[in-house]
């Protein structure tokens, strides 16, 4: 796999549409933003392809005024769409439909779906920024030079990197992950400000939202699964509906003894669950087992038609078997 090819149809294309996965995280955000600013630097007309809207707390990031959600489908003239951090093709946050063009899809799960024309799948970069941030050196923004855009897009890598690794905690974290960091304080990204932003920023009701939510945890499966659950309608009782929860999800993981963290969320069409694991349990595959996707210690699944009761009954079913109880 090398960049020469991506970078080859990014200079031959006239207009680029971005995309990530639906309900985009920090690295899906700070993957796009990355790219985007590079792109409008080198004089590329570009722009952003989303359903979804973002959470406050990444309002810091350079253009990420630009994922408004009113750009749902790819503009007229639209040659090139590259979508980043996302797996399936069913999970683009885009209406590509009516779509004829070229697809470049970049991304670091195992479980990617190569639905691309260029594929550039990196399942050892434990962030998708970590690509990108690979990708523009390639296209020629050295990182040396302490400018603004430099600075501007490094924030961007810095905070897909730092979410995607639960702050450098996961095993994912490589020797080349704290290089790409290390290069990028050097540059001038202020990582306190960073994770300042990131995370010391919610609002008063999330954080109550977190105590109900905590409040119930159980432990199952001879107390080595916690289940953490977002019934119908607590995030409108606490005035949260598009909110972030994915960050409740590995809370579980706190407890000795837990290997696998599960939240549950009910949602219109179904149950969102995140699973989060410790050490050898592969959620993964369990995800697998309801269509789902992701990584051995992150991963998640939307049961479609189910109620919370009988989504945590099959997720629970998964699990056991996975985990030989
Ligand atoms: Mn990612």
């Amino acid at each position: 796999m090398n960049f020469k090819a991506i970078k080859e149809e990014i200079l031959k294309s006239k207009r680029i549409g971005l995309s990530f996965h639906a309900s985009p995280d920090g690295d899906a955000i700070g993957s796009i933003l990355a790219l985007l600013n590079a792109l409008r630097y080198l004089g590329k007309d570009s722009y952003i392809i989303s359903r979804d809207v973002i959470s406050d707390n990444f309002s810091f990031l350079s253009l990420s005024n630009e994922i408004d959600g009113n750009t749902p489908g790819p503009k007229m003239n639209t040659d090139l769409v590259i979508v980043l951090d996302c797996g399936n093709a069913d999970r683009i946050s885009a209406d590509l439909d009516n779509y004829n063009g070229k697809i470049i899809n970049i991304d670091h799960h195992i479980s990617n779906e190569k639905y691309g024309f260029i594929n550039y799948v990196d399942v050892n970069a434990a962030a998708t920024c970590e690509i990108s941030y690979l990708l523009i050196k390639e296209l020629g923004i050295e990182f040396n030079n302490k400018t603004d855009i430099e600075i501007a897009i490094g924030s961007a890598v810095y905070t897909g990197i730092v979410t995607d690794t639960g702050s450098f905690r996961h095993s994912n974290v490589t020797s080349r992950t704290h290089e790409i960091a290390s290069k990028l304080i050097e540059l001038g990204v202020d990582n306190s400000k960073v994770h300042t932003s990131l995370f010391d920023n919610k609002p008063f009701n999330k954080v109550k939202l977190m105590g109900s939510v905590l409040s119930n945890i159980e432990l199952v499966l001879d107390n080595k699964v916690a289940v953490l659950q977002i019934p119908k309608g607590m995030l409108e009782d606490f005035n949260l509906i598009n909110t972030d929860t994915s960050d409740l999800s590995s809370v579980g993981l706190g407890i000795k003894g837990v290997e696998v963290s599960m939240l549950l969320k009910e949602v219109k069409d179904g149950v969102k669950g995140s699973l989060r694991s410790k050490n050898n349990v592969d959620v993964r595959k369990v995800a697998e087992v309801y269509g789902g996707g992701g990584h051995i210690k992150a991963a998640g699944v939307m049961l479609k038609g189910v109620d919370i009761i009988e989504a945590k009954e099959k997720l629970l079913n998964a699990l056991k078997e996975e985990m030989h109880l």
